[in-house]
């Protein structure tokens, strides 16, 4: 097949899944042809058969805000054209769902056979989409696609519940690891060479934004951190970096908290780290979970969304009420202190990611929704749901 990925190259998770999934599949013979306005940041310089189309938003003085997915739009029906493509797979709903629908209007008639593919990946539907500025468009888009899928159960029924779109067909395909990297035995700790190796190491990784409460992170670690000597490692960067610094700093811990930025490689990283500590206020999937665990990483986080689905609460790790930060660091110091018991969690949180998220089981999945949906009618065939309620009296 040939396959038009959007997504956001920035660092998160939906951009990190997209482009996997993207060299996975070029790995399987599919050709694969990027189209954002940067390369996606776990893209690396050169794989065959994968392509890259930036999509340049131009410069305009009447334009406060140029107008992204116009220019998206155009650079998807103009790679659709020139490589002849199957389908156009866009990661979050927002804007790129919606740019591949004005895209497929534009080819109706050259391409009819183009068909759209949404994987909805978490705040597209929980926060972003919910807003009042973009709901609409949200929904629209989400009806508009020819396929959909959505990373856990918790999102495919929040999407059902919110949006209504009774008559969408909701595929859930979760996220994968690749159980080659994500491995602990591949790599010697690298942050011993930073780190006393005496002490216990717990690590976060994301964009430190609101939603993953890195305030919560710090708190946890300052009060196991006053138990069980440790360090606190924070990878990635975003608005709240500054609130956990100085929340460090409040708390006395800033000597023993890393704030590295962003890391592309993570793996390494994760393969020295004793625990993970994701208290999302929200959390569709938990990607970077999911990393931890194949890494045979603990983690500590909250019963929120659809972290449940990845974290088994007592065996691969614990989840709490979010913002019960008690309820976590008291879970956390239970782990470290008995090493027999992070050993057996450990070995199991690598057993089960394995055995529930492996790459080449969930591209195989992609791969036959892909097809799944070449061969249904497009959206643009059938009846919308609107059309089928009956008329009100
Ligand atoms: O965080 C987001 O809002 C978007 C996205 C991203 O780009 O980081 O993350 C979401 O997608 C990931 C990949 O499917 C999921 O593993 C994350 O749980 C999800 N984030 C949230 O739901 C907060």
């Amino acid at each position: 097949m040939k396959i038009g990925i959007t997504c956001y190259p920035t660092y998160g998770g939906s951009g990190a899944l997209a482009t996997e999934l993207g060299i996975a599949l070029a790995r399987r013979g599919h050709e694969i042809h990027f189209i954002t306005y940067q390369q996606p940041f776990r893209l690396p310089a050169f794989l065959p058969h994968v392509y890259f189309h930036e999509v340049d938003v131009g410069q305009y003085p009447l334009f406060e805000y140029p107008p992204y997915d116009l220019a998206l739009a155009v650079r998807m029906h103009e790679v659709v054209l020139a490589h002849g493509l199957d389908l156009l797979h866009c990661h979050y709903a927002i804007p790129h769902a919606t740019s591949a629908w004005i895209a497929k209007e534009m080819l109706r008639t050259v391409r009819p056979d183009i068909r759209i593919v949404t994987t909805l990946h978490g705040t597209d539907i929980t926060i972003v989409g919910q807003d009042p500025s973009f709901r609409q468009i949200t929904k629209f888009s989400i009806e508009k696609s020819d396929g959909l899928t959505a990373v856990s159960r918790y999102l495919q029924t929040e999407t059902l519940t919110t949006f209504g779109c009774t008559a969408c067909r909701i595929e859930v395909i979760p996220n994968f690891i690749d159980p080659a990297v994500f491995d602990r035995s591949r790599y010697s700790s690298i942050l011993t060479e930073q780190i006393d190796s005496s002490k216990r190491v717990l690590l976060h990784i994301s964009n430190f934004r609101p939603v993953k409460r890195v305030r919560d992170v710090v708190k946890i670690f300052a009060r196991v951190a006053a138990e069980v000597p440790s360090v606190l490692v924070m990878v990635g960067d975003g608005p709240d970096r500054v609130h956990a610094e100085a929340e460090a700093r409040d708390l006395g811990v800033h000597d023993s908290v890393f704030f590295l930025g962003k890391i592309e490689a993570v793996a390494p990283l994760l393969a020295g780290a004793d625990l993970f500590l994701l208290p999302s206020g929200s959390e569709s999937f938990g990607l970077s979970a999911l990393e931890a665990l194949a890494s045979g990483v603990p983690v500590i986080g909250t019963a929120a969304g659809g972290l449940p689905e990845v974290v088994r609460d007592g065996e691969t790790g614990a989840l709490c009420a979010v913002g019960d930060v008690d309820g976590m660091s008291r879970a956390a110091l239970d782990i470290l202190r008995n090493r027999d018991r992070w050993h057996a969690m450990s070995a199991r949180a690598a057993a089960d990611a394995r055995a529930r998220f492996s790459l080449d089981a969930i591209v195989a999945d992609y791969e036959a929704f892909y097809e799944y949906t070449l061969t249904r009618p497009s959206t643009t065939e059938r009846r919308s749901p609107a059309e089928l309620r009956p008329a009100a009296p």
